[in-house]
């Protein structure tokens, strides 16, 4: 997009009083009509490029962004990497040196500007740039966008842009070779561990849910911007203090002048369309870097609220810098004022972790999240929203972007913000020592530098944490008994200069508002539970441990930022890549889409804990999603009914990279799996728990919300599988704000007796003074292989109409986990893998794009009881 912003002071001082959308809009329709020379442009170079092996004259188009091997897949070169076994036929990509090229043309009135900027945003990753015959950049890291000075390399008419790209493996086997050993990276799926020389997304080396696609190429937009004068390179709005009163702000700029002299500097801010604040002030423009601070005051500001607390409020700062009549320099950024605090306090328990937003403790409910494609450069614009939607619906407030991906897209971020859901930012480096010499420090630096500086002005980012666990390993994963002592030390005295010093440091200074840890889990380990009293956990006594899912509620974290369940994706997702003469637990298809090693004998194991022997393998997978759901959701439950002991629960992940099994809540193709209409409840802002212990049943309300609710009834029905409801106890209760509370105690013995738990089950639901259901919670006393679920029809019926089915079922007995299935990818159910109570009728509407009245698609049904 070109900007022509040369205009006179009197447009300018009218346009003041609009916002700076409203500015750069307007400034783009007048200015083309002023007969002014240009003043900035920005040319954008990516399209055209083509690339090809070093040293072929086979040259492809390429896209860019892109990756060699996503585009090597599009050309035909390479199979669908998804398919079958087909993951193999991709890896000798990663042993070869790429090019790529490209020409552009610059006119003679665009070398008329005083300076031209080549700026790459993100290159993948060993990379050498030649412009025109000289070599302008060497790069290391992937994580940092580059900004090279070229005016004087540019020729007018044709330009060439050529880049090479090495290949990691052979960029960094050196390092490999003179250190001797290979690093316990477990989870970089080569022999030789080579991921942890290298700036770049550890999980393009594989993982224990990831495919192996160790890319190269240009992962980011490339662009040459031409100006005059001056630019504003960065600016920053620090939040020093914010209150309900007041917003103690400082503006941070960095300007790079071309030629030293006087300017005008004009700053405000506007909030929902209106400048609320315009000023200016005269200043010095010294040649080179200008680094420039000033305080500012908001009085009542406009707090930014987590997702149910409020609004999510955003104002939108901006800047410009005029000589004389020239608008020479501008910049706008959209941020919400707030305040976000992790609270590591000694207490009666330990000490304690959780987040403090505007001064309010917040229960964290969310998930981990990784990279949800392989090929990073298809998380396009729809990809954030899709994504943050399915965030929203299941009632989440906290995301943690985990340390073995990548910082973020922009678009991530935002998204965030304008949907209140906090960030917990990992630095990316995960499950394994790094090097820590001066020059891969210097490197780490700089990436470290870059990301904080790009993604400071969110208010979602809550804090930044040094790595995922790494301390952890050091002490717990036994690298003592393979490695000797001195190259142990090494590693200890690696990670406290990386995590303990340098990373804190540059947090501080260029943050400076945001609180930082050195990784996660902060002290504790899942095998030593004393430590769960005063740190974060990732508690894999679930899983790892063989620990049964009712174990959670007996060791409650702090604050749970991983832990997770495994499951197979849907049979819909399993024929995308697999025939059906592969539909087996150990084949060999389905091994190259099971990455944990200990994955299929844990599912086997905890499925022979709690469920009959399914009868095939799509029954296998079926009641394996229904394990992980509700599972999961009973541990869930026992953090948030824990609360304030324990302040958050993040599980372990909410997506994934490729069709696959994993811990995983919604998979590749972005059908939810039980678990996540599960999480949809138990997350709700005002969810209903249930606690069986020693003869009673607590209810709870389990609230986010910052005001107490007092018009709410309870309804606890008992109901026979076969027979019904038995009883019914209603109950007028309040749900105390911000809390977990019991709302109303049974005596177990007062609903049923001790034999009429097999075959009978609770419903209980919270209705306001309207009677409209605000939550419900359903509870069985035992798992499916101690329960007499009985055998019934369903009957269904289906309207079909474009992009929406709606299905109608009754069942006259109890039809439990009930599974609708559709053989079309993503479609949106309004619930799914429900209990039929007996004598109910349910409508559940199913929405997809692809979905055509005339198809009339099939849908099948199947529940608990028909699958052994
Ligand atoms: O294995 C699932 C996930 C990983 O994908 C990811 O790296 O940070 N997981 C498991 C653990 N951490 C994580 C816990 N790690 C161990 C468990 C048991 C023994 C050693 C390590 C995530």
């Amino acid at each position: 997009m070109c900007k022509r912003t040369r205009i006179s002071i009197f447009v300018f001082h009218s346009l003041r009083k609009i916002t700076m959308r409203k500015i750069i809009t307007m400034l783009l329709t007048i200015l083309p009509m002023l007969a002014y020379a240009q003043q900035s442009e920005t040319i954008q170079l990516n399209e055209g490029w083509q690339f090809s092996q070093m040293n072929s004259d086979q040259w492809y188009d390429a896209d860019v962004p892109g990756s060699v091997q996503r585009d090597l897949v599009r050309h035909g070169v390479l199979p669908d990497p998804f398919y079958g076994t087909n993951e193999e036929q991709l890896q000798w990509v990663e042993d070869v040196n790429w090019d790529f090229k490209k020409t552009f043309n610059v006119s003679a009135a665009q070398l008329q500007h005083d300076e031209a900027l080549l700026q790459f945003e993100g290159l993948d990753t060993h990379a050498e740039v030649f412009l025109n015959g000289s070599r302008i950049l060497r790069t290391q890291n992937m994580f940092i966008g580059y900004e090279v000075r070229v005016k004087e390399l540019l020729v007018e008419g044709e330009n060439n842009l050529y880049i090479r790209f090495h290949s990691p493996i052979e960029a960094m086997m050196p390092a490999r070779d003179s250190f001797g050993y290979d690093y316990p990276a477990v989870n970089d799926h080569r022999e030789e561990k080579l991921s942890i020389y290298s700036r770049k997304a550890p999980y393009h080396f594989g993982w224990d849910w990831g495919i192996r696609i160790v890319q190269m190429g240009i992962w980011k937009p490339v662009s040459l911007l031409l100006y005059n004068d001056a630019r504003i390179e960065d600016y920053y709005v620090k939040q020093q203090l914010v209150t309900e009163e007041k917003a103690e702000i400082e503006h941070q700029l960095t300007i790079h002048a071309l030629t030293k002299g006087d300017a005008t500097l004009s700053y405000g801010y506007a909030l929902n369309g209106k400048v609320l604040k315009s000023e200016q002030k005269e200043m010095y423009l010294a040649a080179g870097v200008n680094n420039l601070s000033f305080p500012a005051t908001i009085t009542d500001p406009q707090r930014w609220m987590p997702v149910n607390w409020g609004e999510q409020h955003l104002y939108d700062f901006f800047v410009t810098v005029t000589r004389g009549d020239h608008l020479i320099a501008e910049k706008h950024l959209r941020t919400g004022l707030r305040t976000v605090r992790l609270v590591q306090e000694p207490d009666e328990h330990g000490r304690s972790f959780y987040f403090e937003v505007n001064g309010i403790p917040l229960f964290a409910k969310g998930a981990n999240y990784i990279p949800g494609e392989i090929f990073t450069t298809q998380q396009d614009e729809a990809y954030y929203e899709n994504i943050f939607d399915q965030i929203t619906d299941a009632n989440m407030n906290f995301v943690r972007v985990w340390g073995g991906g990548i910082y973020e897209n922009e678009e991530f971020y935002r998204q965030a913000d304008e949907r209140g859901i906090l960030i917990w930012q990992d630095f990316i480096f995960a499950c394994a020592p790094y090097p820590s010499d001066d020059l891969f420090l210097t490197n780490v630096r700089e990436e470290a530098i870059y990301n904080i500086k790009r993604l400071r002005n969110h208010p979602s980012l809550a804090f930044w944490c040094g790595n995922n666990e790494i301390d952890e390993a050091l002490t717990y994963w036994g690298w003592d008994k393979q490695y000797p002592k001195e190259v142990m030390q090494a590693w200890q005295e690696g990670y406290d200069k990386t995590f303990r010093q340098l990373l804190p440091l540059l947090v501080e200074e260029h943050d400076g508002t945001r609180s930082y840890i050195h990784g996660s889990p902060y002290d504790a380990n899942w095998g030593n539970t004393e430590k769960f009293a005063s740190s974060d956990v990732h508690d894999w006594g679930l899983w790892y441990g063989h620990l049964p899912f009712e174990a959670m509620a007996e060791r409650l974290p702090r604050f749970a930022s991983e832990f997770g369940f495994q499951s197979f994706p849907e049979m819909k997702t399993i024929r995308s890549f697999a025939p059906e003469e592969q539909w087996a637990l150990e084949s060999e298809v389905m091994q190259v889409h099971q990455k944990a090693t200990t994955g299929n004998s844990l599912i086997k194991k905890y499925m022979e804990m709690y469920f009959p022997e399914p009868k095939s393998f799509e029954d296998f997978v079926y009641m394996g999603l229904v394990m992980q759901g509700n599972g999961m959701e009973e541990s869930v439950e026992a953090m948030r009914r824990g609360r304030p002991y324990c302040m958050g629960a993040l599980y372990w992940q909410i997506n994934d990279d490729w069709p696959v099994v994993s811990w995983s809540s919604i998979d590749y193709y972005g059908n939810w799996k039980a678990q996540h209409y599960r999480m949809r409840n138990v997350l709700a802002p005002l969810a209903l728990g249930v606690d069986e212990k020693e003869g009673m049943l607590h209810y709870y309300t389990l609230s986010d919300y910052l005001s107490d609710r007092n018009d709410l009834t309870l309804t606890v029905q008992v109901i026979d599988f076969t027979k019904g409801i038995q009883k019914e106890f209603r109950e007028k209760v309040s749900a105390t704000a911000n809390a977990s509370t019991i709302v109303k105690s049974y005596k177990l013995s007062d609903l049923l007796n001790e034999d009429e738990k097999a075959h009978t089950m609770l419903h209980a639901f919270l209705t306001d003074s309207n009677g409209e259901v605000i939550s419900r919670k359903e509870h069985f006393f035992y798992w499916p292989n101690r329960l007499m679920l009985p055998l019934t029809t369903i009957e269904s019926s289906v309207e079909y109409a474009d992009g929406e089915y709606r299905v109608t079922l009754f069942s006259e007995k109890l039809a439990k986990d009930l599974f609708l299935e559709i053989p079309v990818q993503g479609a949106r159910f309004s619930d799914n893998f429900i209990n039929l109570l007996p004598g109910q009728q349910r409508t559940i509407v199913i929405r997809s794009p692809q979905l055509k009245a005339a198809d009339r698609t099939a849908v099948t049904v199947k529940h608990m009881r028909e699958t052994y």
